[in-house]
């Protein structure tokens, strides 16, 4: 399905007029569908950190929400699975197709949009007829309405569909260039979605085989706990499909949006290979706490985790050093002039860099609930969410909005509305994520629970318990009424943009160049000198199905025995509608 259209189609000077067009629309199409969810998520978001100030605007909502756990279901899944994955399956074809100057298969990527579109709709209904308030985790014996499953069965088939056009596109390009390895965005895109793909088996065998005969009454009664870990085969990895759009992001353009170059592109490919390889053994991290499987694999696990940690140290050091060397170029010096130096007008750049920062935090976090004995303090405290609003709350929701900034204007041909506005809505994100971060993680060291409707508590009640925590419960509610500021800052600018922003020619994609490592292909690259080919890590790294059959390997080696036990013992639970 893919055409070859020559290697500079960036400007639509090759491509088919039409083509290129429709490329352009698809990809808006997919980014006005990604942020219309995160509008609705990210407008529910302060009403829950306001919950944990002991402040319960949930009577005053209804109709429109009964409950909490409604309220929390619709966030979790329009952030966590719409937005990023309406996001991603854009991005990781349309960025691809640009570096390669091959138009994508049309057809595959609309039935990718249609599928999730689908989905998507089946998830409203269930979520807002108020029949499915199962959190996004959607836990039997827990049980929803059909449109929840049949709905979360096609958004993941749907979420899928690029990487047959991926790999379309790849091969086009490799006919045309025998033995050359694959660019960087290319390769990072493909990694991505070759992981997906393959941890999406987990959640979707819990969906097909159990969860959706189960709900139209074709089965009595699932087994939570092989669902549960059925789950987090998907769960863990769907992580780093949030964080990998955001990595290749910052590694493949980035360093030339702050001015300077990547600094090595086969420790980016690792970075890629890794992710893939520990993603999908380390799922039952989650279920620390969760009886029937032994002491010895919780230690493996907590091993395997350290280890997925790894290949985003990496990133840590690869990216410092390339918005280091940025920051020189521009003129700063000593140990921290470079910093100031990096183009904090720019906003695509700022909020990146913001974002990059708070990963520190969401990091260490990881690392802390990666470590059973200290994750037995943490686990189902909202030190939890506080961990991954450093993670998929700010690196991935602050990176797709910072590619908004040069996309919209690069999709439409209209000028960003107003740089200021978007440069104050990814501070007053960062920092309205830092403040509710650093005190849901405080809080949660008191013992506050995750996933509690706290504040219909009794007002005495409500002291007794939580009291002790007040001054990090009041960071959370604060940093929640930063982020309504921030949400509607940047919305103002990504729709005011793409409805009155002012014609102007539109920028090309910001593609980096990189200065260790097969550069040859990237566009506007100078040639690399005679005889100089692709590193032998990048080319030993290009062949994707072993990687991908290692990883198939290990995560059968971590499942089978885990499954295994829990498949000769099985419980029956029938279902429970609690809320
Ligand atoms: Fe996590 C729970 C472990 C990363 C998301 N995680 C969650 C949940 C979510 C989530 C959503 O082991 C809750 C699920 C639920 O509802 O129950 N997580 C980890 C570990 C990592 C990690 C070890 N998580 C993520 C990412 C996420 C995410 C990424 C989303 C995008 N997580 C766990 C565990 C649990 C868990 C347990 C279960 C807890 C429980 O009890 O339920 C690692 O991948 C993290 C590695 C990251 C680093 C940071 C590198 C830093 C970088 C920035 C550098 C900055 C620069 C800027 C260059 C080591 C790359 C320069 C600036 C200067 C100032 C110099
Ligand atoms: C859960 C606040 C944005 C994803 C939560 C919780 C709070 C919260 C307080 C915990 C509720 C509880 O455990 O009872 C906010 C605020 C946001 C925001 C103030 C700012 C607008 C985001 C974004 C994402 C996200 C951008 C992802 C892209 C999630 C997920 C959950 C969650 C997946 C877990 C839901 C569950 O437990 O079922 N949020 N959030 N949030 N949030 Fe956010
Ligand atoms: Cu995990």
């Amino acid at each position: 399905a893919a055409q070859a259209t020559g290697p500079r189609a960036d400007t639509g000077r090759d491509a088919g007029i039409g083509r290129d067009a429709a490329m352009r629309r698809m990809m808006l199409a997919f980014l006005v569908a990604g942020f219309g969810a995160l509008l609705v998520g990210a407008t529910i978001g302060p009403l829950q950190a306001l919950n944990y100030a002991g402040i319960n605007a949930y009577p005053s909502l209804r109709p429109l929400l009964q409950t909490y756990y409604q309220g929390l279901t619709i966030h979790g899944v329009l952030n966590g699975y719409v937005f990023t994955f309406f996001v991603t399956c854009g991005l990781l074809v349309y960025l691809p197709a640009r570096e390669l100057g091959v138009t994508p298969g049309l057809a595959p990527w609309r039935a990718c949009f249609g599928l999730m579109a689908a989905g998507t709709a089946c998830l409203l209904y269930a979520m807002f007829d108020n029949s499915s308030s199962v959190l996004w985790t959607f836990y039997p014996p827990l049980k929803g309405s059909p449109f929840f499953y049949f709905g979360m069965t096609l958004l993941t088939i749907g979420s899928t569909m690029p990487l047959p056009i991926l790999l379309a596109m790849r091969a086009t390009w490799k006919r045309a260039r025998p033995g050359q390895v694959t660019p960087l965005v290319t390769y990072m895109s493909l990694v991505t979605m070759l992981m997906w793909v393959m941890a999406g088996i987990g959640a979707l065998a819990e969906l097909v085989l159990q969860l959706d005969p189960w709900s139209i009454g074709l089965i009595a009664a699932v087994d939570p706990i092989i669902d549960r870990t059925l789950f987090w085969l998907t769960g863990h990895p769907i992580v780093y499909f949030w964080l990998m759009p955001a990595y290749i992001s910052w590694y493949g353009l980035l360093s030339r949006q702050a001015g300077g170059k990547l600094v090595s592109d086969p420790m980016a490919r690792l970075t890629f290979a890794l992710l893939m390889v520990f993603a999908l053994p380390v799922g039952t991290h989650h279920q620390f706490a969760d009886p029937g499987f032994s002491q010895v694999w919780r230690g493996i696990l907590v091993v395997l985790t350290m280890s997925v940690a790894m290949p985003s140290l990496i990133t840590a050091f690869t990216l410092g050093l390339s918005l280091e060397y940025a920051g020189r170029l521009r003129g700063g010096t000593g140990l921290f002039g470079w910093f100031r130096a990096l183009p904090w007008g720019d906003p695509s750049v700022a909020a990146q860099v913001l974002a990059a920062v708070t990963f520190i935090l969401g990091g260490a976090t990881g690392i802390v609930n990666g470590s059973w004995q200290l994750d037995a303090i943490v686990h189902n405290t909202i030190f939890v969410p506080g961990h991954f609003h450093v993670t998929v709350g700010s690196v991935t929701a602050m990176t797709f909005m910072a590619i908004t900034f040069w996309m919209v204007p690069h999709l439409t041909g209209r000028r960003l509305v107003s740089r200021r506005l978007a440069l104050a809505a990814a501070w007053l994100w960062f920092a309205g994520m830092m403040l509710f971060a650093v005190g849901m993680q405080w809080a949660g060291l008191y013992g506050v629970p995750r996933r509690a409707w706290i504040s219909a508590l009794p007002h005495g009640t409500y002291h007794a318990l939580y009291g002790a925590a007040s001054v990090p419960l009041a960071l959370v509610a604060a940093g929640g009424v930063v982020l309504w500021l921030a949400t509607y800052a940047f919305f103002a600018v990504f729709f005011g943009t793409i409805l009155f922003g002012r014609r102007a020619a539109p920028p090309p994609v910001p593609f980096a160049q990189a200065i260790g490592g097969p550069a040859d292909h990237a566009i506007d690259a100078p040639p690399s000198p005679a005889g100089a080919g692709p590193s032998p890590l990048a080319r030993a790294l290009e062949h994707v199905w072993i990687l991908a059959g290692v990883t198939l390997v290990a995560a059968a080696a971590a499942y089978v025995p885990i499954l295994w036990p829990f498949l000769h013992h099985v419980t029956r639970a029938p279902g429970w509608v609690l809320w």
